[in-house]
Parts: structure tokens; C-alpha cells; sequence
């Protein structure tokens, strides 16, 4: 009887131990149970893709930041490296320790019905943040929080449109590179497509299209490919913050002068997330705009959680609103569809204010 009863103790302390420290934390063995029997502590399972970009980092901070012991949560947090087979595998451990509230952020949109059925024939209750699943029976899960990806790239594109014109630049004056996002991504596809669609509108030399995975390393190494396949690239699209970093590098390596000046051969660069990292290099011009792509997912998240805790009804699909930064105000303000959105002049206060 002492044996289980310690056994009992050790792996409950386990769990307590992982989750506390917020680290990778899936006790092994199946048999810790996270569901607390306080009846008050609320235990969630957050999937989360890796840890591949400061947008992730940021992401990550504010989960952790919400869903604390002192808040009345209890977090088993897993890091999937981006690869799809660990979260499905996290999502079953999930499952076992019978988690009151399961939150994913997928690294991309396919694959996931079977184990959404798992959980949903456990009845835990699936929130997605941030990318979005594509599944065939959309009760697989329960809520969406995240962006409107294409928007994000339809904004940045208006604004290289009205940039160019205002510069005295013809659309056949713009020779396009893309360094996308995790190829399936939400994140990506939506930014593509941005960029696609106004290239076609436009008449735009949309030159090439490779992912950078949203990581600095992958966006500097194919930024020096496209460097060496097309020497008049004047405009290159970074589909995240880290991919811009990665290319800056890799532009300047090769005696390049990144800033807006197109018309006297300046490569320019675009950038999405608006995380500090990239809103100092939009302050200093290297790149020209920065827009926003919002991390601060946790205390979203908390509320769709405290709704479903007291039997309230949520929204299926909840989009956030968000801003673009550049230096200067050539263009200060785009219209999509007949809503105009707003260019902010990005300045060190602003920078400053800036939470991720
Ligand atoms: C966007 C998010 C993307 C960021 C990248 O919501 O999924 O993943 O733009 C991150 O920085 O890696």
C-alpha cells in the first residue's frame, strides 16, 4: 500500500514540478492525470509550435503569462520543434492526463481531424490560436483566435502600390522576391496569396518564391540564392520579422544597400510581425514596413476559457485587429475593399510603448 500510495505522490509531484517550471511538460508514463481535483484549477494543454521566431517567443510569454497557478491555471505546455508529429503525439498526452481545456497552435492547416476526434470523443474542449486547421467537421473544434493573414498581405501590397506611385515609379520598375513562411502555414498562405494577387493586379515582375521558414537562417540562405539568380531583385517580401533579419544580413554581405530608395538602386525590404526586433530595423530603415502581426494571444484565449468554464457561448472565429509601421509617411493610410487602414509613423516613442 506504501509503494502505490508513494508512486501516487511522486508522479502527482511530477506534474506539479513540470507544469510549475513552464517547461516542456508532458509526464511521461500516462498515468500523472493533470486534472486537478480541486474542482477550481483550470488545466490546460497548449500545443505550441516551437520556438522558431520572436513572434513565437512573444506568443509563448503571453500563454505562459495567462494561464499561471496564480491566475487558477494549471499549464502543461509542449514544444513541437514545428513538426506536426509532435503535437498530434502532445495532444494524446493531452488526452491521457485528461487536461480540462486543450489550446493548439498548429504549425500548419492539414492533418489534424483524427486527433481532434480523439479529443473531441474525450469531450476537451479544442481552442485554436493563431494558424488556423482546415478539417472536414468544423465542431472539431470548439473556438479560432488568430489573424487575417491574406488582409495582413493585402495591406502591405496597397502600400507598395501606393509607395511606388508616389516615388515616380512604374509597376514594371518592381522586381519581387518572396521569402514565404513555413510552406501550409495559415500564415503563409495568406501572405502569399497577398502578394500574388496584387502582382497579377499590378503587372508586377513577381521574380521568385521560396520559404524561409520563418527562421533568420533559411531567410538569409535563400536571400543569398536569389541574390546570385536575380541581380535586379529591388523588393524583397519577407514573410515574417526573422526571414527580414536573415536577409538584411545577406544583402549587406553582398554589397547591397537595403533602404526605400528603389529609384537609386536601393533593395528594399518588407517585413510582417512588428516584433521590437523589427520595429528597430524599420526605425532605422532597413525595413521600410513592418506589418503587424499580433502575438499577444494568452489573455484571448483566457476569455474564450472563463466563457466555456461559466456555460457561456463563444465566437467560432475571432479575428484580431492590427496596425503597419513604417519611418516615413509617404503612405499614410491604405483602403481594402473600401476600409482604409491606417500607415502608424513609427518613431523611438512608439517603438518604446511596443509590448513584444
Ligand atoms: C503568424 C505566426 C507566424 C509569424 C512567424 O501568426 O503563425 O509564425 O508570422 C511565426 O513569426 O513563426
Amino acid at each position: 500500500m506504501k509503494k502505490k500510495w508513494l508512486s501516487i505522490v511522486l508522479a502527482s509531484a511530477l506534474v506539479v514540478s513540470c507544469t510549475a517550471c513552464g517547461s516542456k511538460a508532458t509526464p511521461t508514463g500516462g498515468t500523472a492525470s493533470a486534472k486537478t481535483t480541486d474542482g477550481k484549477t483550470i488545466t490546460v494543454g497548449f500545443s505550441q509550435v516551437g520556438a522558431e521566431s520572436d513572434w513565437r517567443t512573444a506568443n509563448t510569454t503571453s500563454m505562459k503569462g495567462t494561464f499561471t497557478k496564480a491566475n487558477g491555471y494549471n499549464l502543461v505546455f509542449d514544444d513541437a520543434q514545428q513538426k506536426q508529429e509532435n503535437q498530434i503525439t502532445a495532444i494524446r498526452n493531452f488526452i491521457q492526463q485528461e487536461v480540462n481545456y486543450i489550446v493548439l497552435a498548429p504549425v500548419t492547416e492539414t492533418g489534424w481531424d483524427t486527433v481532434l476526434k480523439e479529443a473531441k470523443d474525450a469531450k476537451i474542449p479544442v481552442i485554436i490560436v493563431d494558424r488556423m486547421v482546415k478539417v472536414s467537421d468544423e465542431s472539431l473544434y470548439t473556438a479560432w483566435v488568430g489573424s487575417n493573414f491574406k488582409l495582413e498581405g493585402q495591406k502591405a501590397t496597397e502600400w507598395l502600390k501606393d509607395f511606388a506611385a508616389a516615388k515616380g515609379l512604374k509597376n514594371s520598375d518592381l522586381h519581387i522576391v518572396d521569402i514565404q513562411g513555413t510552406i501550409g502555414a495559415s500564415a503563409q498562405i495568406g501572405r502569399t496569396e497577398g502578394l500574388e494577387e496584387a502582382a497579377k493586379t499590378n503587372g508586377w515582375d513577381l521574380l521568385a518564391k521560396e520559404s524561409g521558414e520563418f527562421t533568420q537562417a533559411k531567410g538569409q540562405e535563400v536571400m543569398e540564392s536569389f541574390i546570385k539568380q536575380y541581380p535586379n531583385l529591388n523588393v524583397v517580401y519577407c514573410e515574417n520579422d526573422n526571414e527580414a533579419f536573415g536577409a538584411i544580413d545577406a544583402l549587406t554581405a553582398a554589397g547591397k544597400t537595403v533602404g526605400s530608395d528603389i529609384k537609386n538602386g536601393q533593395v528594399m525590404v518588407m517585413s510582417f510581425d512588428c516584433t521590437k526586433a523589427g520595429l528597430t530595423d524599420t526605425l532605422n530603415g532597413k525595413i521600410t514596413l513592418d506589418t503587424e502581426c499580433n502575438p499577444l494571444h494568452g489573455p484571448r484565449v483566457q476569455k474564450i476559457i472563463d466563457a466555456l468554464k461559466s456555460g457561456g457561448t463563444v465566437d467560432k472565429k475571432a479575428y484580431v485587429d492590427e496596425e503597419m509601421f513604417c519611418a516615413d509617411t509617404t503612405v499614410p493610410k491604405v483602403s481594402i475593399s473600401g476600409q482604409d487602414f491606417n500607415v502608424t509613423k513609427l518613431t523611438q516613442d512608439v517603438l518604446s510603448k511596443r509590448a513584444y
